[in-house]
């Protein structure tokens, strides 16, 4: 399957870094990924801790890496290279879930370099009160990294964790709504919202009585992005094949565009993944 990116939406995702790709999977892959993602539920009861499923699921693993999807990435950072980075399932249930703080992502993830992002894949209907995605648009290009967050289960901010001192404190984004242009969008199942990893962002709880709201979330980089060693890694996505500095070319993070069918021998194969 290809699917077709316009020009609007290229530039929408360089000038606010974050654009809506509707129907970006068929109902096909739909339907498969959410028994997938229900099925990767289990890895863990913490909101954020439920990631790197594709390594263990032959359904996650033809999503992230052998469909149209990486294209897409390839088109959106204007790169050659795509490698999957990891992936990540974000589930709230109906009328359960706090709000997801505000917060930019590169600053958690061993890797540097402009060309980094994710395509979140919606698995359900999601409307304004069932959990919708917020972006401050244009955030990325403030090249601003804020201090990570420890996350209680449920996915709220717990505290600050071992900060590196080069990154700045958290401001408080939810009291200044009024400063910035907020993007929120409604999405049908099988939409997308493409976002780079510094553009700072939030999720509304889910305070509907009966609609689940499933996010699948897959980061990817470009080209010229490299491992970066540094005391606010997210300890889950530490890779033990390369060193500061290396190209992420890896099991762990294969190389997915150009395609390489099947992935041949690149892609990591049923490694277990500690559930916490
Ligand atoms: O879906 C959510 O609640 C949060 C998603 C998120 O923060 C991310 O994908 O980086």
């Amino acid at each position: 399957m290809h699917y077709p990116l316009t020009d609007q939406q290229r530039a929408a995702f360089n000038r606010d870094g974050a654009v809506v790709l509707p129907g970006l999977i068929c109902d096909q892959q739909l339907d498969t990924g959410r028994v997938a993602i229900d099925r990767a539920m289990q890895q863990s009861d913490n909101y954020f801790r439920r990631l790197r499923a594709w390594e263990n699921d032959s359904t996650l693993k033809a999503l992230c890496c052998d469909s149209q999807l990486p294209a897409v990435v390839a088109q959106l950072l204007d790169t050659e290279q795509v490698n999957l980075f990891y992936d990540q399932v974000f589930t709230k249930e109906p009328g359960s879930a706090s709000p997801t703080p505000w917060h930019n992502d590169q600053p958690y993830w061993p890797v540097r370099g402009a060309g980094v992002m994710t395509l979140w894949l919606a698995l359900d209907d999601i409307s304004v009160d069932s959990g919708p995605l917020e972006f401050i648009a244009g955030s990325h290009q403030w090249d601003r990294w804020f201090q990570p967050f420890v996350a209680a289960t449920d996915g709220s901010a717990e505290s600050n964790y071992d900060p590196e001192p080069a990154f700045e404190p958290l401001p408080d984004f939810e009291s200044q709504r009024g400063q910035h242009n907020i993007l929120c969008w409604e999405l049908q199942a099988g939409d997308a919202i493409a976002f780079h990893a510094l553009t700072v962002h939030a999720a509304k709880p889910n305070v509907s009585s009966t609609r689940r709201r499933r996010g699948y979330a897959i980061r990817y980089t470009g080209a010229n992005v490299t491992y970066h060693e540094g005391p606010a890694n997210n300890p889950r996505l530490i890779n033990p094949d390369l060193q500061h500095g290396d190209q992420l070319d890896s099991a762990q993070y294969p190389v997915v565009f150009p395609a390489t069918p099947g992935l041949g021998n690149h892609a990591a194969e049923n490694k277990p993944v500690s559930a916490t």
